[in-house]
């Protein structure tokens, strides 16, 4: 109950712009981190990740790629792990979502954005908190 409290009140202050964390990641280190994670997938997938049949998101060194996506009703995101080693989740935890299970390298996860014009802020279950690893999804018309 104690860690849930904090918890809340870190997201409060995060999500209010409070306090922007002891990760504090620069946007240009997110940019080279994106731009391995593209390098990454295209050694997986052998085409760039815009080629694909759906939206894709990235999940590499405790960063979501891109973090905040904008996209239409109905639209699907997939989520793929391009890390070497490290497994992580996706959880659109405050929308009352169960967390996914463990993504490990190379897994994958869809979405489909059937919900009410607005945003979709989620997290990943082990790193939100060490590592600010947050993202968001806008479902616009
Ligand atoms: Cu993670």
């Amino acid at each position: 109950m104690q860690s849930l409290s904090v918890a809340a009140i870190a997201l409060f202050l995060l999500v209010s712009g409070g306090w922007t964390g002891a990760y504090a990641t620069s946007a240009e280190e997110i940019r080279q981190i994106c731009q391995k994670a593209e390098k990454r997938y295209q050694k997986i997938y052998g085409q760039p990740s815009s080629d694909s049949d759906a939206i894709i998101i990235k999940m590499y060194k405790y960063t979501f790629c891109p973090a905040s996506i904008t996209v239409k009703q109905g639209a699907t995101v997939r989520w793929i792990n391009v890390d070497k080693r490290t497994s992580h989740s996706v959880w659109f935890k405050k929308k009352g979502d169960e967390e996914t299970s463990r993504l490990f390298p190379e897994d994958k996860v869809e979405m489909k954005f059937d919900l009410p014009i607005g945003d979709y802020p989620y997290l990943c279950g082990p790193h939100w908190e060490s590592d600010g690893m947050l993202g968001t999804v806008t479902v616009t018309k």
